[in-house]
């Protein structure tokens, strides 16, 4: 998957239960597109308690991981794949900190929430981890790339 950078880097983001509950799924998904990053996955799902232990299994070892893992499975997410330049490294700054109380207002766990264990939204941290968990919430036929589907000059 080497051919996944520059213009093609992809990330994976999901609005969190909590998320959709606030009714924040359309704003975010605005403002990646305002940004000029191109959807290329979308889904509205109940994910297993299965998928979210491996999605979240560099944390399998810590005190909250049980709790994260019911909290991810108690409402519908929304997975999505975005892609464009630099989309992993952006979009964790448009996302803010961990903590809601270390993140800047204009981003969305600055503006919409204040619990580090309901943050609104996950995007991930490296190019290495966004390809382990696009493949791991989409089969490839889920994702969506024609070629000439959107103007190359706005990378
Ligand atoms: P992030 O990459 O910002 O989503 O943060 P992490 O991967 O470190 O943590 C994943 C999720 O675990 C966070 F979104 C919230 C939760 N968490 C806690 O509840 N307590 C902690 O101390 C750290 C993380």
């Amino acid at each position: 998957r080497s051919g996944w950078t520059g213009v093609n880097e992809r990330t994976f983001i999901a609005v969190k239960p909590d998320g959709v509950q606030r009714r924040r799924v359309g704003e975010i998904v605005q403002r990646f597109e305002k940004k000029g990053f191109k959807l290329v996955g979308f889904k509205l799902m109940q994910a297993s308690k299965e998928l979210l232990r491996e999605h979240y299994w560099e944390h399998r070892n810590r005190p909250f991981y049980n709790k994260l893992v019911s909290y991810m499975s108690s409402g519908p997410v929304v997975a999505m794949v975005w892609q464009g330049l630099d989309v992993v490294k952006t979009g964790r700054k448009m996302m803010g900190q961990t903590n809601p109380t270390n993140s800047l207002p204009g981003t969305f766990r600055g503006d919409f929430c204040v619990i580090m264990g309901k943050n609104v939204i996950h995007g991930s941290d490296s190019v290495e981890s966004a390809q382990r968990e696009i493949s791991l919430w989409f089969k490839e036929s889920e994702l969506c790339e024609r070629e000439g589907c959107s103007a190359k000059w706005i990378y």
